[in-house]
This record gives C-alpha cells, sequence and structure tokens, in this order.
C-alpha cells in the first residue's frame, strides 16, 4: 500500500497543474537552474543566420526526431505539403522553433531517456508551456502525460495529469491494436475539421484514458474496448495517437491545418461512415528480379511465378512502385512488399528494393509492409550484418512494418524445443527496439491431409472438404524458403510461438490457395486467428468479393489481403469495400 501511494504522489509530483500551464512563470521559475544550464550551453546563432530563417520560416516546419525508429514517412507527408524541415539538433532549436512536430517513435522509457539526457525535456515543456505550435504524434503524445505503465512505471514529462496503461486483451481485443478506427470529436480542435467521420490509422498497445483530470486537453476519443485519448488539444498545443501521415488524404489534412494554421481553408463535407475498427483490405505485391535483371511484381498459382512456356518467365504483372501508387490511390488500407527471393539474396545487396520503398513511402500515406530475406547474414568479404541492421535499413528507407518468413520459423522451433527465449532471435531482437506493432510474421503453410487428428503431433483441424482420399482432417505445415521446404512444426504450433516471441501480427498465407481464386482457407483462417490474440490477416485465394465478406464473418481475421485479382483487374479494390461496406462490415471508404 505504501508502495503504491508513494508511487502516486511521484506521478502527481510530476503532473504541472492546468492552472500553471496558463501562468507560466512559477512552472518556469521551479526549474530555472535547469532550464537556464540548457540556454548557457546552446551557441546563439549570428544575427544573419536569423534573419534567413525568419525570411523562410513560414515553409519550415521544426521536427523533433530523436533517432529512434523511422519518422520517414512524416518527413514525406511534410514536404509532400510544401514545407520545409528543421531537423531539432539542440534544445535551443526547440526553444526557438515556430512550428514544431514531435513523432514520437519506440518505447516510453527509451524516449523519455534520450529527452532527459539531452536537455529536449526541459526545452519541450518550456516551449509547450508558452503556448507555441506543437503537434506530437503517436508516443509524441503519450510522453506529454505524466507517466507510463510501459517497462515501468516511468515518468513522462508531465504536461497532462494522466497515465497511459496497456490496452486489456481479456475482452477479445486484439493488442496491438493496428488499423482505421473512429473518432468522437469532442470539442473543436481545428486541425480535426476534415476527420469527421472517416477512419483514421492507429498502431499502438498503450493508451491514455479520459479523465475529470484532463477533459480540459480531450479534443477526441476513439472506442478500442474502452475510450481512450485520440487527441488532445489546448491553445497552440495539439497530440493525436494516431498517424496523419498513414492516414492517407484525411490524415493529409491534419497536417495541412497544423501547417497553415492562419488560412481558412474550407471545412470538407463529410462523406466517411466510420463507426468503430474496420476490417483492412491489403494490396500485396511479391517482388522479384526477373531474368533480366528487372525488379518486378510477379504472382505465384501455389507458390510457382514462372510461366508455363518454353521460355518459363518470371511471370511479370507490373512495375512495384506504380502498382503501389495506384492501389493507394484506389483506397488499399495498406501496402506489402515482399521479396520473395529475399531467402537466397541478401537484402541490403538488394539496392533495387530499399528504393522502391523510398520511392513509394514518398507519396504513398498508407502503412507499407516489406517482407523477405530478414536474418543474420555474413557476405563474401565475411562481413556479418544483423537481422536488425536488415530491418532497421528497410524501416529507414520507408517501411512501417517488416515481415518476417523463413527465420522465424527456425526461431519458433528452437524455442518449442528449449522453452527459453533467448532473446537473440530476429523477430525478438527487432521487436525489442521497434516495438512488436512493427513485426509481422509471414506463415506459409501447406495442407496435409490426415484420417485421424491424433496422428500428427501438431493441431489438426477436421478439414470442411475432405481430402483426396476422403480423409477429414488437415494439419497445416509449415514451409521456409518460399515454400521450398517443409519443416517439423505446425501453423498452429508456431503462431503462438511467435506471439509469445514478440510478433505483433501475422500474414497467414496458404500455399494450397494460393492464386487460385477460390477463397481463404476458412478452417486454416479460423484455427490461427482463434488461437492468438494478435491481429490476423489472411492471406491467399481472393477471387471475387464475396471472399472477403465470408472470411470476415466466418473467422478473426482482421484484415484480408490479395494480389492476383488486383494485378489482373479482376476486382478493383473500390468493388471490394463497397461490397462490404453493403455487407454490414465496416471498411474505410
Ligand atoms: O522467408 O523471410 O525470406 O520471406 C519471404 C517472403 O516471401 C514470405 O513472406 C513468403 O510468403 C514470400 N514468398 C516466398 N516465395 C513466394 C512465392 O510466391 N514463390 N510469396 C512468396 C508469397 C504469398 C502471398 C500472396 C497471397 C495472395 N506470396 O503473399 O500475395 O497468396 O495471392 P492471391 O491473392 O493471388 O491468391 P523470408
Amino acid at each position: 500500500m505504501a508502495a503504491a501511494a508513494a508511487a502516486t504522489t511521484t506521478q502527481m509530483d510530476n503532473t504541472r497543474s492546468l492552472s500553471s500551464i496558463s501562468s507560466t512563470s512559477s512552472l518556469l521559475f521551479t526549474r530555472t537552474n535547469e532550464f537556464y544550464k540548457i540556454q548557457n550551453r546552446v551557441k546563439f546563432k549570428s544575427p544573419r543566420a536569423l534573419s534567413i530563417r525568419a525570411t523562410s520560416s513560414d515553409s519550415v516546419v521544426t521536427l523533433l526526431d530523436y533517432g529512434a525508429g523511422n519518422v520517414r514517412s512524416v518527413r514525406n507527408a511534410i514536404r509532400h505539403l510544401g514545407f520545409g524541415i528543421k531537423d531539432v539538433q539542440t534544445p535551443e532549436d526547440i526553444l526557438n522553433a515556430n512550428r514544431l512536430i514531435f513523432p514520437g517513435v519506440g518505447a516510453f522509457a527509451a524516449a523519455m531517456d534520450v529527452l532527459n539526457k539531452t536537455g529536449m525535456a526541459e526545452a519541450l515543456c518550456a516551449y509547450i508551456e508558452k503556448d507555441h505550435p506543437f503537434l506530437g504524434i503517436c508516443l509524441g503524445l503519450q510522453l506529454l502525460f505524466q507517466s507510463s505503465e510501459e517497462n515501468g512505471p516511468v515518468n513522462g514529462l508531465g504536461l497532462i495529469p494522466g497515465v497511459v496503461g496497456r490496452f486489456d486483451s481479456s475482452n477479445g481485443f486484439r493488442v496491438p491494436q493496428i488499423g482505421w478506427n473512429a473518432l468522437q470529436i469532442t470539442k473543436d480542435s481545428e486541425i480535426l475539421d476534415d476527420v469527421g467521420d472517416h477512419h483514421v490509422y492507429f498502431v499502438h498497445s498503450y493508451r491514455a484514458m479520459p479523465s475529470n483530470d484532463n477533459k480540459e486537453w480531450v479534443s477526441s476519443t476513439c472506442n478500442y474496448g474502452d475510450n481512450f485519448i485520440a487527441s488532445v488539444r489546448r491553445g497552440n498545443v495539439h497530440a493525436v495517437q494516431f498517424h496523419p501521415e498513414k492516414s492517407g488524404d484525411v490524415g493529409l489534412s491534419v497536417l495541412r491545418r497544423f501547417l497553415h494554421p492562419k488560412t481558412n481553408i474550407p471545412k470538407k463535407p463529410t462523406e466517411g461512415k466510420a463507426l468503430k475498427l474496420a476490417k483492412r483490405v491489403i494490396a500485396c505485391l511479391d517482388v522479384r528480379a526477373n531474368d533480366k535483371g528487372d525488379l518486378v511484381v510477379t504472382k505465384g498459382d501455389q507458390y510457382d511465378v514462372r510461366e508455363h512456356t518454353k521460355e518459363n518467365e518470371v511471370r511479370n504483372l507490373g512495375k512495384p512502385v506504380e502498382l503501389a501508387r495506384q492501389y493507394y490511390k484506389e483506397g488499399a488500407d495498406e501496402i506489402s512488399f515482399l521479396n520473395i527471393t529475399g531467402f537466397r539474396d541478401f537484402p541490403l545487396g538488394d539496392l533495387p528494393m530499399l528504393q522502391v520503398l523510398r520511392l513509394t513511402s514518398e507519396n504513398v500515406f498508407v502503412p507499407l509492409t516489406v517482407g523477405g530475406g530478414i536474418r543474420d547474414f555474413t557476405d563474401a568479404n565475411g562481413r556479418h550484418y544483423s537481422s536488425l541492421e536488415v530491418a532497421s535499413e528497410y524501416f529507414r528507407s520507408g517501411a512501417d512494418k517488416i515481415s518476417i518468413g523463413s527465420d522465424a520459423v527456425y526461431a519458433a522451433e528452437d524455442y518449442l524445443k528449449t522453452g527459453v527465449k533467448t532473446g537473440k532471435s530476429s523477430l525478438e531482437q527487432i521487436s525489442r527496439v521497434y516495438g512488436n506493432q512493427a513485426v509481422v510474421v509471414s506463415i506459409d503453410p501447406r495442407r496435409v491431409y490426415i484420417t485421424h487428428p491424433n496422428d500428427v503431433e501438431f493441431k489438426a483441424v477436421r478439414v470442411t472438404d475432405l481430402g483426396p482420399n476422403g480423409e477429414e482432417y488437415a494439419w497445416y505445415q509449415c514451409t521456409v524458403n518460399g515454400g521450398r521446404e517443409g519443416r517439423p512444426i505446425g501453423a498452429y504450433e508456431l503462431a503462438k510461438a511467435v506471439e509469445d516471441l514478440g510478433a505483433g501480427e501475422i500474414l497467414l498465407n496458404c500455399i494450397d490457395c494460393d492464386g487460385q481464386g477460390k477463397g481463404f482457407d476458412m478452417d486454416l483462417i479460423k484455427l490461427i486467428s482463434d488461437a492468438v490474440s494478435i491481429p490476423v490477416i489472411a492471406s491467399s485465394g481472393a477471387g471475387a468479393v464475396e471472399h472477403f465478406s465470408d472470411v470476415f464473418r466466418k473467422t478473426n481475421a482482421s484484415a484480408a489481403l490479395a494480389a492476383g485479382i488486383f494485378h489482373r483487374k479482376e476486382v478493383p479494390i473500390q468493388s471490394v469495400k463497397e461490397h462490404l461496406y453493403k455487407e454490414g462490415i465496416e471498411v474505410r471508404i
């Protein structure tokens, strides 16, 4: 009891009261020593430099990127809206900013550690307390609160009363929340003027809750199991839990309104229909070099991507960047690139693939996932690259999530054998550094029919359609290297193991259904989406709009992914969305 009381007192002490924010002088006084230390440490610019800055200041936004992850998308969105970026190098840059964006990434404790050690925490508080224009994004919102339970309690900046806690997954809601959700706007916030009934993109496991103590700050809430704070606003200070830079046109309008506060942009009439978390429709681009060495989007039949002609060429369905842009415009909620020969080619040697990501992220403002070849690697010169380095390069190039296939199978096998989490697998390392919401595990299972569920040591299901010899059961054998090698582990065992090891989402393919257009493997998707509490993406086999409504109605999949029908222009993404909407399934339209 005493310890709990002490913890509460510390958190309260760390809160700057609302009244003190409006009259900042006493508050600044309490931190005077530390504050002046910062001012003494910083070098003042020459008057010439200051005057240059003053003339261009309206079109330059200051960005606080403390190097913990990918803020490339935020940069791209700012540039797309016609603004230049000045990066914060010292606390003085914060104090001198005309307009500051803080896209927090990574874990709460690590971020606070950096902010405290660099003196940025004090500078941020001083800047915000003076009511200068500020926009915090995601963790950039959470850090404004008193404290967080993430690996904590850990003290935050203490500007807003409240503790950031983890979503409760016990009531059936999947954690992390990944996807497009609806806002309930509770007060005029200006930057949300065009959001109305449109969905915006969230990806997070922790959230702050509205209370009497922080109600003057809260400008919108969102429901995910319970009502959490989606945005705050006080004067010129704004922060959002969702990602405007990943929320398509609606998200760009949020940034635009923050960047151009004085121009009277008329409110767009709201056409959205958002009520709750939407089911996502994902376009997938399987990418590899063809025999001429060009990077192309290809598509297999049960993972065979070669034409059945004399030339036996790799099927070429288009250019990756062009197709990604097209699918973004057509309403894809997310885009996945799978570098399907990544298992044999070293991804960091694959500069065209990194270039695809860089170019795509310049004007595609929905989440991008990239997979293929994420593992430790030693090149011909003996130089060792860790999987973390490979993933970091993908993130730096514009990926929001990475997807691990083969290497996750080996990690799960080891974990199930020993029962020990070594912390060394690519999955564990990347998830520790970038958060589990940034790590997808892509499973490539093949159906194996059996007559009795006890015939194998792996979880089997009673199949809807009998096997070739009348078999009533099947288990789903995991494969590696693009389906080339079967492993002694089932999809069910793998999914549970990778959830334990830190995966934030599962991309569930099925080799038997891939490219067949006959619908998703419901038995498999039901098995896996019922077994884990992280989101599951149903993949392989979509051939008609009804297949999407079927998978959402009959399983707990959070998203459905398709490739062939989109590439061959048989079914546009918009038709899928319209069908789902008519069927009463929440989608982003
Ligand atoms: O093992 O970490 O290097 O990752 C390799 C990645 O490449 C894995 O995600 C694996 O699924 C993927 N991959 C490897 N070989 C192939 C292949 O097709 N020969 N593609 C491949 C997997 C499956 C889906 C496909 C859906 C939907 N592609 O992503 O897009 O089945 O297709 P459909 O709608 O046309 O049916 P690592």
